[in-house]
């Protein structure tokens, strides 16, 4: 395996130099005839970064099978090597996302040091009350923090209490909550009951988040839930967030919807009251389908960032919700699908910086409803794929992240050195 060093990449990128010097001055000429300013565009976009999921380096499945590829990451030592080649290649994904107690080491001073030795750092932790493990005395097949058993909650919100604390000792300054608590028919839950216990349940653990971290509250539309989930929608979750108090926010995840649903206004409204707290990127066209993010709907992610950087022009620097992707990879290289996602979510915030939103905003005020759509679309329109790469080259990243990937042969020599996976139980990772 060549190691993915500076040198190597510098190898790799020589042969497309050129090219990319000629497309990305061809860029530059027409951005800036468009009033626009290409150097101050290449900087934001290496500012830009979104954190991968310790869980998206394996191998994902789906209720039926789940394929392993070769050189499935044994434990969270090897999703962190995997995740610093996503970040080494692309210059994009500097933070990884830990789920516990899929992540559980003994020492997380090794962990923490471990993933600094890949130059990453740790982003929003995330709790997991939605499968039962080895050994636990309570089960969550009714659900975890709105268990009719007051028990069980607490053994919900003793884990999620945990989960700060490893958070705490990884760096990290989020807890992320997602629970799968709801109902397969009407009447087997009191719907009213079942949110005032998630809101008790989710106080507790509020009260022992330290005064500079967030919460960041999932919704999701069902599953494993089939008639109602308690934290089903942007409702719901705000109405807690709002409860919860200032350090609670909504994530929204952008599967978690019905496949008509305008997720970009939901993002316009939720930033708009200071509840925003960030994103799982990726794409669907049915359900929670967990594909690669811009994979089916890219112009609903540009919507997305447009309101996002609508946002931004309103809020101002303050407006910072996190950035993570969560995907499922059960088709493709989990690293190749990861930096493509990357750099597909990078392009969406970048082409959302080309709209000239004082013309948009005159026409939307002039009912010019034709304009006001060509403004908006005309970031969209526009191959940006030279000024991420731009950025890319300059913070030292490949020019081609997959082809580099490839070449460098990394695949299968972790393959020689992790043991083969068999193909087998269901089950996301
Ligand atoms: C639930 C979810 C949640 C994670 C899990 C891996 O569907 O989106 O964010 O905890 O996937
Ligand atoms: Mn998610």
């Amino acid at each position: 395996m060549s190691a993915i060093t500076a040198d190597f990449i510098a190898d790799q990128n020589r042969s497309r130099l050129a090219a990319h010097r000629e497309d990305f001055d061809a860029l530059a000429r027409q951005l800036a005839r468009r009033g626009l300013n290409p150097e101050a565009l290449v900087k934001d976009a290496t500012a830009f970064a979104v954190a991968v999921p310790s869980w998206g380096v394996g191998t994902g499945g789906t209720r039926f099978a789940r394929f392993p590829g070769p050189g499935e990451p044994r434990h969270v030592f090897d999703k962190l090597a995997d995740c610093g080649v996503i970040n080494t290649l692309t210059r994009l994904t500097p933070t990884v996302s830990p789920h516990f107690p899929w992540d559980k080491v003994k020492d997380y001073a090794e962990l923490r040091a471990a993933a600094k030795s890949h130059g990453l750092t740790f982003d929003a932790v995330n709790s997991n009350t939605f499968q039962d493990q080895a050994g636990q005395p309570l089960s969550y097949k009714f659900g975890s923090l709105t268990h009719t058993d007051k028990a069980v909650r607490e053994q919900a919100i003793a884990h999620n209490v945990e989960c700060v604390e490893i958070g705490r000792a990884l760096g990290s300054k989020a807890l992320s909550v997602w629970i799968g608590d709801g109902s397969n028919f009407a009447g087997q839950s009191s719907l009213a009951r079942a949110f005032d216990r998630y809101l008790e349940s989710a106080a507790a653990i509020y009260r022992t988040l330290p005064d500079d971290w967030r919460m960041l509250l999932e919704h999701k539309l069902f599953e494993p839930a089939f008639y109602s989930t308690v934290i089903s929608d942007w409702g719901s979750n705000y109405l807690a967030a709002q409860h919860l108090g200032p350090k609670a926010q909504c994530l929204v995840d952008l599967g978690h919807h019905a496949p008509t649903v305008n997720i970009e206004q939901i993002v316009a409204r939720l930033a708009r009251f200071g509840k925003l707290g960030g994103f799982h990127f990726n794409d669907s066209k049915y359900g929670d389908d967990d594909l690669d993010a811009a994979s089916v709907s890219p112009f609903r992610l540009y919507l997305v960032f447009h309101e996002l950087a609508e946002a931004k022009r309103a809020i101002g620097p303050s407006f910072a919700p996190a950035y993570l992707i969560d995907q499922s990879h059960n088709v493709t290289d989990p690293i190749e699908s990861l930096m493509q996602s990357a750099i597909e979510i990078a392009r969406a915030h970048a082409q959302a910086q080309l709209v000239d939103a004082a013309a948009l905003a005159a026409a939307q005020e002039a009912n010019d409803a034709l304009t006001a759509h060509r403004l908006l679309k005309a970031g969209f329109l526009t191959d940006v794929s030279p000024l991420i790469a731009e950025a890319r080259l300059r913070a030292g990243g490949a020019l081609d992240p997959i082809a580099t990937y490839r070449a460098s042969g990394y695949r299968a020599a972790v393959a020689r050195e992790r043991p083969a996976v068999a193909a087998g139980s269901a089950g996301i990772v």
